[in-house]
């Protein structure tokens, strides 16, 4: 900033700067007598016309009997040539006396019209066309970059200084055309892209170029002609080219005085109550108000009634005051120190806090639900959410068009530009199952990130680039022209009412104090903040044109203040009747009927997992079977469908069998299942397959779970892009829709989830704690050291467990229903399942408790397959439940005092446990116990199993390395378990930096080391001693 201020401008940004007051004036420069300095620059034109609309290539141009044989062609068939020629051949026949004479010599008709007899005139008419529509077509490309964007006129919102050669912006560069200043006042024919002319076909050049500032290089830059639809071009070209389109009535102009003050009085009335308070306020973008009130009246007047929002810090609590309406003195009371909080958890800080309304619209007078989802510090996190929980409203009202919900997304310009959630987002945008049907991003861009200038915090012209990866409209708007705010934001919303596809707005605006207000911008910005300080607010710049224009009077306007300003100091003086704080009242995302009216658990108990018998078998014959007619699928799946057949007739399952209990049984009872994540429909191990592929018919597929019962709910499975961050995020928010959903995300393997950290560090796992809401995600992640080398191996269990929040050290007391009470106390459930039916168990507790709690599951691998990790049946039936952790069963449970070690283990090391178990002969002196759950921790049958085996040492095995998997966790509470009375030994992998070796020999040798120390009995006497 400081450069641009210091440093010397180049000669073009000078003449671009003094171009720019010309073109303000409106082109008046175009009126005047330039000198003609202008010869044709056959070459670049060429260059243009190669690149430009028109069909005709340079080459041709050249040619003298072009025009002819064009024009001979349209006569055989007016289809025959182009749209512009056919139009210009019409124009010419029609203004020619000899055409009517019935001539039809091209040359001759060209003379009429440019008053030349010879085919070099008729040549130039035609090349002097073709350039004028490259000129147009250019500042339809190029515009942008010269309109005037920065209210502080400083910057170059493109970060660029450079002026497109291609643009009018002096006589001489209609030479780059061809053409020269004698040509200003001819007339042109225009070509069908273009709306300049209203209702005229032909216009003079210097009126072109006139019409073309106007709509391009004002106040709204528009990027557009990266769209590769004629269609949507033309949509856009129509609604910033057509003369006087851009009208307000006096009505309106006053709504936007109104709402201006109301965002700008916000602001300062914080400002003076609590000058020395963070709040992040809008001051440099206070049009931010109108302009959202503006897309949701838009959006509204066209059916939407429901609109969720996701915000970054600035102007938070301006949105929520002025645009969702959350009452004012709930806001000011958050900034009393002395309240204490009524919720427990942590609670949030108020400018993260989310919010959930349903009100009439003024405008439209139709109802309208207006959220602003809660998030954390990191910037971007939430948008994902946002459209996770727009496309669940959305699938659950049957909207499967966006014409009801819609997802409005704010942006600041360098998280918009830097965070790579954004481009995620964007490509969540236009996928079947993941689409909103069109967003409309806002970005406050105020020029700068905390302390960095834009130059050094992104790479590309604008901080909007990202959204042409999607095809979306970007218009940049210079936020202190209110009207051309509204007037983009009109036309945001009609773009996703039209086209149901993503659009951007860029507001560039700046910003007035520091990051926040405590924050000193001088010692970064000196010459920008020298500037702003100089800056009208936009609201004196508003109203001074309003009075001018005659629309109000100073009186009115004062009087709108005041009555504002009114408002905020009753409800400021009503803030101090407030004794405590709900967090509860900022829910973004109510459940109705699902909680009691005080937002507690209707019962503290879960009713019994277990299945019907009959159920068990419809659901695995469906899963054995393809449910319609003549639907070829591949042998290797007919084989699966014929194994799954065999174990069903045994009344046996392994893992695809047991998933497909859980979710069948709960689509059976109307619970909507959906599982999301890359490659999920066939499963990462080929063990799923809940998409079979016709093997002839193209796209040709079948959801067998669809077919399971005439009214069970919707399974919805569906491949994700290659994204966690995104992905997850969009699960998350889409499982807070809807407490009676089965929402699921599968990792391609369970290291993957890192990726997604952000959304587990900052949502997942403290989601209640900060906003007083349930969520029920599962996440699956498949684990399992298998010789796959450092990564692919591990989930990182330990990640997970240190986060949970269950007390290693306090032996809790067993009342009431201990299970259901400690799941409720928990901030997430952390399960390693060892068998099938306690997997479909587990899953079906998900949805059966009277709460949500997100619930961390892995996954096996080598499992899937395995021949002894199956489960009966029985394991399933009326009365069976989920096991939070497996005892024991086999000859040393039957003599424990003759058994001489415990092994606790979790997982997958079961099976190798067993086995080398009954290899040594030791199945009455080693018990082994799986645990199943493992956070919320089961002190409870721990101990039970702990006293069971009184005399027995006590293992913990793990077949991760020490440092890693589930010892760091289970240690603790084990030792509190026995009060310290008794030691808790390791077997496992030592310590490491990698979570597994890569090579296969070192896998192998790990694993027989730590088998022969879990069955050396000897092992720990010394110690012991
Ligand atoms: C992911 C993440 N990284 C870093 C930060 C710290 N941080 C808070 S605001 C901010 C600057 C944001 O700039 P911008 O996106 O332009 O928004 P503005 O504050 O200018 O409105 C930074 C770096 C954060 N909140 N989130
Ligand atoms: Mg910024």
């Amino acid at each position: 900033m400081a450069c641009r201020l210091d440093g010397a401008m180049s000669q073009l940004r000078l003449l671009a700067g003094v171009l720019r007051v010309r073109c303000t004036l409106g082109s008046l420069w175009l009126r005047g007598n330039g000198s003609g300095s202008t010869r044709r620059c056959l070459d670049s034109y060429r260059r243009m016309s190669s690149s430009g609309s028109t069909p005709v290539s340079p080459a041709i141009i050249s040619s003298s009997s072009y025009v002819e044989e064009m024009y001979y062609a349209w006569l055989d068939d007016h289809k025959n040539v182009h749209k512009s020629w056919d139009t210009f051949f019409r124009d010419l026949q029609a203004s020619s006396p000899s055409a009517e004479a019935g001539e039809k010599r091209p040359s001759t008709l060209l003379q009429g019209r440019v008053g030349s007899h010879s085919p070099d005139t008729a040549q130039k008419v035609v090349e002097d066309h073709l350039a004028v529509h490259t000129l147009i077509r250019a500042y339809q490309i190029r515009g942008h970059h010269v309109a005037q964007l920065d209210p502080l006129g400083i910057l170059d919102a493109d970060l660029e200084s450079f002026i497109p050669c291609d643009l009018i912006t002096s006589f001489d560069k209609l030479g780059f055309y061809g053409l020269n200043e004698s040509d200003l006042d001819r007339t042109f024919q225009l070509p069908p892209t273009t709306f300049i002319g209203g209702g005229n076909s032909t216009l003079p050049l210097r009126e072109i170029i006139h019409r073309l500032e106007t709509s391009y290089c004002g106040h709204i830059g528009v990027e557009f002609m990266f769209i590769n639809n004629v269609q949507q071009c033309q949509w856009i070209r129509q609604k910033f080219e057509t003369p006087g389109i851009m009208k307000f009535t006096n009505d309106e102009k006053r709504t936007l005085l109104a709402r201006l003050v109301r965002s700008t009085r916000f602001e300062d009335f914080l400002a003076r109550k609590w000058s020395s308070e963070k709040r992040f306020g809008l001051e440099g973008c206070e049009v931010l108000i109108p302009a959202l009130k503006t897309i949701i009246d838009t959006s509204s007047a066209a059916g939407i009634d429901s609109v969720i929002m996701g915000m970054p810090h600035r102007g938070r609590l301006n949105v929520l005051a002025n645009v969702i309406r959350k009452e004012l003195d709930q806001i000011f009371c958050q900034f009393d120190p002395k309240l204490e909080a009524a919720d427990e958890g942590s609670g949030d800080v108020k400018y993260h806090l989310g919010m959930y309304h349903e009100r009439i619209n003024r405008w439209t007078d139709k109802n309208i639900t207006l959220s602003l989802m809660a998030n954390p510090s990191h910037l971007e996190a939430v948008d994902p959410v946002v459209q996770g929980k727009a496309k669940a409203e959305q699938f659950y009202r049957g909207d499967t068009q966006g014409k009801k919900v819609m997802s409005i997304l704010m942006h600041g310009d360098a998280a918009f530009a830097g965070q790579g959630v954004v481009y995620e987002t964007f490509h969540l945008s236009e996928l079947p199952s993941y689409t909103t049907h069109g967003t409309i991003h806002v970005v406050v861009n105020n020029q700068i990130g905390f302390t960095t200038d834009p130059r050094v915090a992104r790479s590309s012209p604008y901080p909007t680039d990202v959204a042409r990866v999607v095809n979306a409209p970007i218009f940049h708007v210079n936020a202190d022209d209110p009207e051309a705010v509204m007037y983009v934001c009109r036309v945001a919303a009609d773009w996703r009412t039209t086209f149901n596809k993503d659009v951007v707005i860029d507001l560039v605006c700046y910003r007035r104090f520091g990051h926040n207000e405590m924050d000193e911008p001088m010692f970064t910005q000196p010459l920008m903040y020298k500037q702003i300080r100089r800056q009208e607010q936009v609201l004196k710049k508003y109203s001074d044109k309003l009075i001018a224009e005659g629309v109000g009077a100073q009186q009115e306007f004062e009087e709108e203040i005041a009555k504002y300003d009114k408002i905020c100091e009753e409800a400021y003086a009503s803030s101090k009747d407030e004794k405590i704080l709900h967090i509860r009242h900022w829910l973004d995302s109510p459940w109705r009927n699902f909680f009691t009216s005080e937002g507690e658990p209707r019962s503290m108990t879960c009713v019994s997992t277990g299945l019907e018998e009959e159920v068990l078998q419809h659901i695995g014959q469906t899963a054995s079977s393809v449910p319609v007619e003549d639907f070829t699928i591949h042998p290797g799946v007919s084989r699966i469908l014929r194994g799954r057949e065999d174990l069903v007739k045994n009344r046996q399952m392994d893992w695809a069998l047991g998933e497909y209990m859980a979710f069948g049984s709960l689509l059976k009872d109307g619970i909507h299942v959906r599982l999301s994540g890359q490659d999920v429909e066939r499963g990462t191990f080929s063990h799923r397959h809940h998409v079979l592929h016709h093997q002839e018919v193209d796209k040709h597929t079948c959801v067998p779970m669809n077919h399971l019962w005439t009214n069970q709910a919707l399974y919805t499975v569906c491949n994700s892009s290659l994204s966690e961050y995104g992905v997850l995020g969009f699960e998350l928010g889409f499982a807070m829709a809807n407490p009676s959903a089965l929402i699921l995300w599968e990792a391609q393997f369970g290291d993957f989830h890192n990726t997604a950290q952000c959304i587990i560090d900052q949502f997942i796992s403290p989601g209640q704690a900060k906003w007083v809401r349930n969520n029920g995600i599962v996440l699956l992640l498949p684990h399992g050291m298998e010789g796959m080398g450092p990564e692919h191996s591990s989930a990182r269990p330990e990640r997970f467990l240190q986060m949970s929040k269950d007390d290693p050290d306090h032996f809790p007391e067993f009342t009431g229903d201990f299970e259901v009470q400690q799941l409720y106390d928990s901030n997430w459930i952390v399960v390693n399942c060892s068998t099938p039916a306690n997997y479909c168990h587990v899953l079906r507790r998900q949805i059966l408790l009277p709460f949500r709690k997100p619930l961390i599951i892995f996954t096996p691998k080598s499992l899937l397959r395995h021949p002894d990790a199956r489960s009966s049946f029985d394991d399933l039936t009326e009365g069976t439940k989920f096991r939070r952790i497996v005892p024991e069963e086999g000859p040393a449970s039957e003599r424990p005092d003759q058994v001489k070690r415990v092994i606790f283990c979790t997982g997958k090391v079961y099976y190798d446990l067993a086995k080398e178990r009954k290899q040594h002969n030791l199945e009455g002196d080693v018990a082994v116990t799986r645990l199943e759950q493992i956070s919320p921790f089961p002190f409870d049958l721990v101990r039970a199993e702990a006293e069971k085996y009184a005399n027995a040492e006590l293992v913990w095995c793990q077949e991760e390395h020490k440092n890693m998997g589930y010892y760091d966790y289970v240690r603790p509470r084990f030792l509190t378990v026995v009060a310290n009375k008794r030691p808790l030994w390791y077997v496992g992998r030592d310590p490491a930096a990698a979570p597994a070796t890569g090579n296969k020999s070192t896998h192998l040798n790990e694993l027989r080391r730590f088998m022969d120390t879990a069955f050396d009995l000897s092992a720990f006497l010394e110690q012991n001693l």
